[in-house]
C-alpha cells in the first residue's frame, strides 16, 4: 500500500510521522472517511467541504489548496490501483513540542490512506443491527464541538467499547439532556407511520454526508423527513430504524435495549432508501481514472 504524507507517496512500512506531532500527542487534528465505488469517489466535494469547515473551526491551516487535496486524494487511489474502497484524509496540527499549545507547530501534516473496505457481515444488512444505549454521553458542544470531525474520538471509542461489551453491534449516544444524539460512528433515523425523523445536528450529531444523502433520497421519493429531538421512546416505538455512515452506508437496526424494532429486518421504507442509496453510490461521484 502507498500512503501520501505531505506530497510524497511512501510504502506503508516507511509512512511515518514524528512522535512530536500534536495529532498523536493531543488528538489535535481533523479527518474524513470517504468511500469510492466502481471507480468514482462518492460525495468527494461534500467531504472536502466538511474537512475545510472542521479546519476553520479549530483554527488549523491546511497547507495545501482544496484542488491539491482533491487531486492528491484521487492520486492516492490510483497509486494503489483501487476501484472500490475507503479513503482516510487526515490533517494533524503537525510537529511541535511537548507543550499543548499549537503555537509551536509551524506546519500541519496531511496524510491520505486509500485502502480496501472491511464491510460489515452481509448478515447484518439482512437482519439489522442490535443496539444498546451507552452510559457514555456525547461530548457537550461547549466541551468538544460534535460537528467537528476531529481526531479526538475517545468519547466515541469508549461508547463503542461499551456497546461491544454489552454484546451489541452499535451504541446509541445521548446528549447531556438525555435526548438521542447519534450512534458511535453513525447517524440514526426512525420511521413512524410513513415519516422519517432524525435528531437535529444541534442535539450532538455529526452532520453526516450519508445523512444528507438520505434527506435527498427522501425528497426525491416523496417520503416526509424532518429533524426532531428524539428520546429512546421514539426508537422503542418506531416502525423502522436505520443508521447511516460512510462505512456502514444505510443499514437497518432491529433492536434497542432488548426491545425489538420492526419485523427483524429492513422495513419497507428502509429497504427503498437502501436500494436508492446503492444506486447512487454505484453510478455517481468523481471519476478516479481518466476516460471513466
Ligand atoms: N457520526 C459520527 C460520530 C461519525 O464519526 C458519522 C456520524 C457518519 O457520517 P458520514 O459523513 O460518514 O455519513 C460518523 C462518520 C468507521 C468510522 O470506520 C466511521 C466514522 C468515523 C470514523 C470511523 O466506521 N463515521
Amino acid at each position: 500500500m502507498k500512503i501520501y504524507i505531505d506530497g510524497t507517496f511512501y510504502p506503508e512500512a516507511e509512512a511515518k510521522i514524528s512522535v512530536f506531532d500534536h495529532g498523536l500527542l493531543y488528538g489535535d487534528g481533523i479527518f474524513e472517511g470517504i468511500r469510492f465505488y466502481n471507480g468514482r469517489v462518492f460525495r468527494l466535494e461534500e467531504h472536502l467541504e466538511r474537512l475545510w469547515d472542521s479546519a476553520r473551526a479549530i483554527i488549523l491551516k491546511i497547507p495545501i489548496s482544496i484542488d491539491e487535496m482533491r487531486e492528491a486524494t484521487l492520486e492516492a487511489i490510483r497509486q494503489n490501483g483501487l476501484r472500490d474502497g475507503y479513503i482516510r484524509l487526515l490533517v494533524t496540527r503537525g510537529k511541535g513540542n511537548l507543550g499543548l499549545s499549537p503555537d509551536r507547530c509551524p506546519k500541519a501534516t496531511v496524510i491520505i490512506i486509500a485502502d480496501k473496505i472491511q464491510l460489515y457481515p452481509a448478515e447484518k444488512y439482512e437482519k439489522g443491527m442490535v443496539m444498546v444505549t451507552c452510559a457514555t454521553r456525547r461530548a457537550a458542544p461547549a466541551a468538544l464541538l460534535p460537528a467537528v470531525k476531529s481526531l479526538n474520538y475517545l468519547n466515541n471509542v469508549m461508547a463503542k467499547v461499551e456497546a461491544t461489551h454489552a454484546g451489541a453491534d452499535e451504541g446509541v449516544m445521548l446528549n447531556e439532556q438525555g435526548y438521542i444524539a447519534e450512534c458511535t460512528g453513525d447517524n440514526i433515523f426512525v420511521v413512524k407511520k410513513g415519516a422519517v425523523t432524525t435528531p437535529p445536528v444541534y442535539a450532538g450529531a455529526l452532520c453526516g454526508i450519508t445523512r444528507n444523502v438520505v434527506f435527498e433520497i427522501c425528497a426525491e421519493l416523496g417520503i416526509p423527513i424532518r429533524e426532531v429531538e428524539m428520546t429512546r421512546y421514539d426508537v422503542y416505538t418506531a416502525d423502522e430504524c436505520f443508521l447511516t455512515g460512510t462505512a456502514a452506508e444505510v443499514i437497518a437496526a432491529n433492536e434497542l435495549d432488548t426491545r425489538p424494532i420492526g419485523n427483524g429486518g429492513p422495513g419497507p421504507l428502509t429497504a427503498k432508501i437502501i436500494a436508492r442509496f446503492r444506486e447512487l453510490a454505484q453510478t455517481t461521484g468523481t471519476p478516479i481514472y481518466p476516460g471513466a
